[in-house]
């Protein structure tokens, strides 16, 4: 009769010990997989994080997270040991009046308890604030850096170059803060990314320190425009979508001319150019479309520009402006989305083209033919040749110095997203980080 071999018992007890073993990993890493759980973001700093000077007590949080949920489609898990502001998650580790020592003195316990995925950090105006040791901030923070990025060897960093104070004292130690920023992010790879928040003016302020409602806007925009780099992952990315329906934004304006020569109203006692929405059973999407209309009352030379929406949009080299229009006559070809820039530029002079390689400007987009009146035509615009400039507002222009008479018709759909490949692939580039712990 075979004994049952001692060596046997071993290697059976050693296949079943590698097989439990693999079996608790698999488990581990399916509970873990990108994708399948919300992507858990650390908003990490001070009181400008926590929400001091905002309304709502929200900080940018409030704004990122509509950004991320609601126009990118992301699952996203705010985490941190605080609670502020209002907003569908209010998880954040933000702490008034802590320091870069302060932070770093706990940060290892929060991102233990946390596993944040993503940290958003803005730290150092406390440093600033209270002339604590400015000279070394930027060699503390590179040693916070550190700490987190090897407490979480698989997160991403995103490192503000932090806000600006309306103090002038502060402001010069700021300064000099936020110029040390980039040698401090430069040789720590690609998981760190610097995030410049330093654009704030001094009308994005509350007080002395921290940002108001328009000032966190602001934050949240350029956070969101850092994550696409961490979760875009080649997917569109959608910075602005409108289409004029009763449940999405309003227009910042309503028939409110910025500009115009020899442009007066469609009809009915109007003086100007139109540009509003309207339910007039003529829409490319829902019910509603921005109606345009107005007298062109010279052929030598007329043109009317209509503001439309404020924004504050950073542009890439993957950003596209895309709408439709429905022109109601040739006249009303003669008419273009028009994009104001920060800088003082805009999109009608930069020379760029939509699908069609006709430049996009209303004077340009009527000459071109190929907007054709009584139906709905799509236009869509590489902005790549304005990446790096930022989007101050977005208008509707008309433009025809030839001919006169009148022209009316309808915008609808307007989006600037940057759009991506065709990425058939899961959601989040951190699959390398099926968070093997
Ligand atoms: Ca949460
Ligand atoms: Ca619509």
């Amino acid at each position: 009769m075979a004994r049952w071999p001692l060596c046997n018992v071993r290697q059976f007890l050693g296949i079943l010990a590698t097989a439990l073993l693999a079996a608790a990993m698999l488990t581990t890493q399916a509970e873990a997989a990108p994708g399948t759980r919300p992507v858990r973001i650390m908003p990490l700093g001070d009181s400008i994080t926590y929400g001091v000077g905002s309304s709502t007590g929200s900080s940018y949080r409030a704004a990122l997270w509509d950004r991320l949920v609601g126009q990118a489609g992301y699952a996203v898990d705010f985490v941190g040991s605080q609670r502020s502001g209002a907003l569908p998650d209010t998880d954040n580790e933000g702490h008034s009046g802590w320091r870069i020592d302060q932070v770093a003195s706990n940060v290892d316990g929060w991102l233990a308890a946390y596993q944040p995925d993503v940290v958003l950090l803005h730290i150092g105006t406390n440093d600033m604030n209270q002339n604590y040791q400015p000279d070394t901030a930027p060699q503390r923070l590179g040693a916070l850096l550190d700490q987190i990025l090897v407490d979480r060897p698989a997160a991403a960093v995103l490192i503000a170059k932090i806000v600006p104070s309306s103090d002038s004292t502060i402001q010069s130690r700021i300064t000099a803060f936020n110029a040390a920023l980039p040698s401090v992010v430069a040789p720590r790879g690609s998981r760190v990314k610097l995030v410049d928040l330093s654009v704030l003016s001094s009308a994005d302020l509350a007080d002395r320190l921290h940002p108001n409602d328009n000032g966190y806007a602001r934050m949240a925009v350029r956070w969101y425009s850092a994550l696409e780099t961490v979760l875009g992952d080649g997917r569109d990315w959608p910075l602005l979508r409108n289409g004029f329906e009763a449940a999405e934004p309003a227009p910042t304006w309503r028939d409110t001319v910025a500009a115009a020569v020899n442009v007066g109203g469609y009809c009915c006692g109007l003086t100007g150019m139109e540009a509003s929405p309207r339910t007039e059973g003529t829409a490319h999407g829902g019910s509603s479309a921005l109606m345009y209309s107005g007298s062109d009352n010279s052929a030598t030379r007329s043109y009317s520009y209509a503001m439309v929406f404020t924004t504050d949009l950073p542009l890439t080299a993957r950003t596209v402006l895309s709408y439709w229009i429905y022109p109601q006559q040739a006249a009303g070809t003669f008419v273009a989305v028009d994009l104001q820039l920060s800088d003082g530029g805009n999109l009608r002079d930069s020379g760029a083209v939509d699908q069609y390689g006709v430049r996009a400007h209303p004077q340009y987009q009527g000459e071109g033919r190929h907007l054709v009146p009584r139906q709905w035509n799509q236009v869509r615009v590489s902005l790549a040749g304005l990446a790096g400039r930022t989007i101050s507002r977005a208008d509707v222009g008309f433009d025809r110095p030839a001919d006169s008479g009148s022209f009316r018709g309808y915008v609808d759909d307007i989006a600037i997203n940057d759009e991506g490949g065709a990425y058939p692939g899961a959601d989040l580039a951190l699959a390398a980080d099926a968070d093997r712990r």
